[in-house]
């Protein structure tokens, strides 16, 4: 089988949710020499676009979506140590969930694998992440970065119930607020008062290595 040949299969087989045969063609292409990052771009991501576009047609249901999800995460597990293999020491500490009332969770996964690659210590607290929980992790934890996931436009809102948290315990100050996901955009988070927003997991990495730096200067400066 050709590179281009096992890609068309591995994007064809995650949009059916094969995990089984996603997981094969996985572990093939990389035997086959091919880098995480072309079967994580050139197949698995743009199969669960497709997999949205689909949803959005009617042509897929929530059935549908969750086998294709499950698929990628599979595909995902593999993945991970090849994307997050890094010496470096940590550079920082993040802190990270998808807000309250939201179950995705596999971009996330994705911004945090980034994360651990950069050399960044990750702390996820999951799915569904209530305010108060993100409040105890700052407190505990003390991250340079604090960082809320939303996949729904109807979650997007807990942003700015986050951020009222941190500032009602006083720790507002004392962390960067970073947000993304898929419906998410720089003038929504601008609107909430987030610090930071990236598109993708690339952007997650370089976004929070500014901010930080910032908050460096800003300090020594002080
Ligand atoms: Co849902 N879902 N889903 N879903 N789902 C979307 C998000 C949707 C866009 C599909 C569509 O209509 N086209 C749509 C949301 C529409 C909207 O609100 N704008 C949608 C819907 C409507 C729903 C339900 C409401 C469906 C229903 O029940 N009727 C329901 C909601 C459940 C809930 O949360 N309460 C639901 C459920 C599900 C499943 C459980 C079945 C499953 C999730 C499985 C899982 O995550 N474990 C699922 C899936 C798989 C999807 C799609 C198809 C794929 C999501 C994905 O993993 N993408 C999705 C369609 C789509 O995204 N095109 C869809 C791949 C991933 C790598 O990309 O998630 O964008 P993404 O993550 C990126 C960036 O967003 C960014 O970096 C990531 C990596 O590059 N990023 C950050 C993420 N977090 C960041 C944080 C940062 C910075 C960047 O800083 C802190």
């Amino acid at each position: 089988m050709t590179n281009d040949e096992l890609l068309r299969q591995l994007y064809d087989y995650t949009l059916v949710g094969n995990a089984p045969a996603v997981l094969e063609l996985t572990n093939s292409g990389l035997q086959a020499g091919m880098g995480p990052e072309t079967l994580l771009y050139e197949a698995l991501i743009p199969s669960l676009e497709e997999v949205g576009a689909r949803f959005e047609r009617g042509d897929f249901f929530v059935p549908e979506m969750l086998i294709a999800g499950k698929a990628m995460a599979g595909a995902l597990e593999v993945l991970r140590p090849l994307l997050a293999e890094t010496g470096a020491e940590s550079i920082g500490t993040v802190v990270i969930g998808t807000v309250k009332g939201d179950v995705h969770d596999i971009g996330k996964n994705l911004v945090n694998i980034m994360f651990e690659g950069a050399g960044f210590q990750v702390i996820d607290l999951g799915v569904q992440v209530a305010p108060e929980k993100f409040v105890e992790a700052v407190a505990e934890h003390k991250p340079d970065i604090v960082g809320f996931s939303a996949f729904l436009t109807t979650t997007m809102p807990m942003f700015k119930a986050n951020i009222n948290a941190l500032t009602k315990a006083g720790l507002r100050d004392k962390v960067a607020v970073m947000v993304g996901g898929a419906p998410v955009t720089q003038e929504y988070a601008d609107v909430v008062g987030a610090d930071g927003y990236a598109a993708d997991a690339s952007a997650a990495v370089v976004k929070a290595k500014q901010l930080i730096a910032g908050r460096r200067a800003a300090a020594l400066s002080a």
